[in-house]
């Protein structure tokens, strides 16, 4: 078990992170660019499920979203002024393979990344590329999406451009975004793009095709690349901090220690760890799907081989954190469902005490990233870390948003204790996000900029808000020369 750090934020941490950490701003091609159809771009599952209506809040669409797709230079002086040294963003698939598969490569998608990829570096700014943040080519789609495993050979095939594209330039690189989400939002409830609702399957064979293209293109790159190009690459899963909700409950421990392998452990045994699914969830699925009297599971192991391919295949862990879960045994639901959630049977809670932010799921924790960061450094075995994400939402509007600054301020304090106090191996933080964006189901209703976005001046305006002021003062310091006066 790892270390149990105090379930409060205790003093604030006067000091500096390591000399070389990294300081960076994320966004995904989706939520910013727009010029959904402009230049031969090919049509993927977002555009579809956001036309189709009825699925996103408004019926908000990302066919204009920030306007990146032209106004990517101001995004480039955006982050010049925060002073970070790392943009993290992502390629859309289809911009560059229009229908999705090597047969057809559109130069006009390849340019739009070049131009951007050379001004960051003009600006002294290093791109962190995310290969994929979940606009899947719509024809991908109809040929399953993510449970097909021939889906395996069409995003090696879409990495290998990239890498010959960008790899000159772009020295660290993320396979997927988020696998956990795009995975049971999009395949088992159906709250995400392509709006599939197969509870207790296709996610889970979705998360063999993702694990399998992860670790095939991580191989390609290895074997390929890594000696010309000399760059990195991992994957960014997504995880809460899970605790037990009482601390001295047993029933309560086992319920974390499962809700930890249902989620961040689901994709991080097989690659940080030993190779496979966590055996408790295997176990568990198995034990279900044979009470339900199935002939097999409906989470298929990796073969002997295939944990032998997949193990160890990260150069580091993109971490994605926003808020933190109490467990508990249960499941709400009916004796007979098949699904994610009875087969994990874990209530997960929150306290009536943590402050809220602007999305029904996120509640403010500080202390749960160190947390997290502790159970990841014993679990395993301290591998390089990059928080790829971290941020909050209003749907206030806010230019002056207390809130945020509070937020980063804290939360980037915990992950300081993480590192300096407590021994785990934190290379970077990036905060969520560079400018408000188009937030998935929730549309342009929920922000998380750093930077306001006004969604009804057809330029797009971008304005700084406190929270990009508090964040350039974090940079440039490195950590904290002294506690800020708000804390
Ligand atoms: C990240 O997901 C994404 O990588 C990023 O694109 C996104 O903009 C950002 O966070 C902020 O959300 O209410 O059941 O629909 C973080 C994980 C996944 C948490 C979706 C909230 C909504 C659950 N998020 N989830 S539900």
């Amino acid at each position: 078990m790892s270390v149990q750090v105090p379930r409060e934020a205790g003093e604030f941490l006067v000091d500096t992170f390591p000399k070389d950490f990294v300081w960076g701003c994320a966004t995904a091609s989706y939520q910013i660019e727009g010029a959904w159809d402009k230049d031969g771009k090919g049509v993927n599952i977002w555009d579809t499920f956001c036309h189709e209506g009825g699925h996103v809040e408004n019926n908000d669409t990302g066919d204009v979203a920030c306007d990146s797709y032209h106004k990517y230079p101001e995004d480039v002086k955006l982050l010049k002024d925060l002073g970070v040294s790392h943009y993290r963003f992502s390629i859309s698939w289809s911009r560059i393979l229009p229908n999705g598969t090597k047969s057809s490569v559109n130069q006009k998608g390849i340019d739009y990344y070049n131009r951007l990829i050379d001004a960051l570096l003009e600006a002294n700014i290093q791109p962190f590329v995310t290969l994929y943040h979940w606009d899947l080519p719509q024809p991908l789609q109809d040929l399953g999406g993510w449970p097909n495993e021939a889906l395996v050979e069409h995003f090696v095939d879409y990495a290998r451009v990239c890498f010959e594209s960008f790899g000159d330039r772009v020295k660290m690189w993320l396979t997927f975004n988020e696998p956990y989400v795009f995975c049971g939002l999009g395949y088992e409830y159906g709250f995400h793009a392509p709006g599939i609702k197969d509870t207790g399957r296709s996610a889970y064979q979705a998360s063999r095709t993702v694990i399998k293209s992860h670790a095939k293109t991580w191989h390609l790159y290895d074997d390929e690349f890594r000696a010309k190009q000399n760059g990195k690459i991992g994957i960014t899963l997504d995880s809460d901090c899970f605790v037990p909700k009482d601390p001295n409950s047993e029933a309560d421990k086992e319920a974390y220690n499962t809700s930890f392998e249902f989620k961040l452990g689901w994709f991080a045994n097989a690659i940080f760890g030993e190779g496979n699914f966590p055996k408790l969830v295997l176990d568990k699925v198995a034990a279900k799907s044979k009470e339900q009297g199935l002939s097999e599971s409906r989470l298929k192991p990796f073969t002997e081989e295939e944990v032998k391919y997949i193990k160890g295949t990260f150069d580091y862990l993109g971490l994605n954190h926003y808020t933190t879960r109490l467990s508990t045994p249960g499941y709400k639901g009916g004796e007979a469902d098949v699904c994610y959630l009875a087969d994990r049977a874990v209530e997960e809670e929150t306290d009536p005490a943590w402050e809220r932010a602007g999305s029904e799921w996120l509640y403010v924790v500080p202390w749960g990233l160190r947390q997290l960061l502790n159970d990841i450094k014993t679990r395993y075995n301290n591998p390089p870390v990059f928080v790829t994400e971290n941020g909050c939402s209003d749907r206030e509007n806010a230019i002056d948003d207390v809130k945020r600054v509070f937020y980063y301020q804290s939360y980037i304090n915990q992950t300081l204790k993480a590192t300096k106090q407590d021994g785990c191996n934190v290379k970077g933080y990036f905060a969520w996000s560079l400018v408000d964006n188009f937030e998935w189901a929730m549309g342009y209703a929920e922000r998380f900029g750093l930077h306001f976005v006004d969604f009804n001046d057809p330029e797009r305006k971008r304005t700084a808000k406190s929270s990009a002021k508090a964040y350039t003062q974090i940079v440039k310091e490195n950590g904290f020369k002294e506690k800020p006066a708000n804390m």
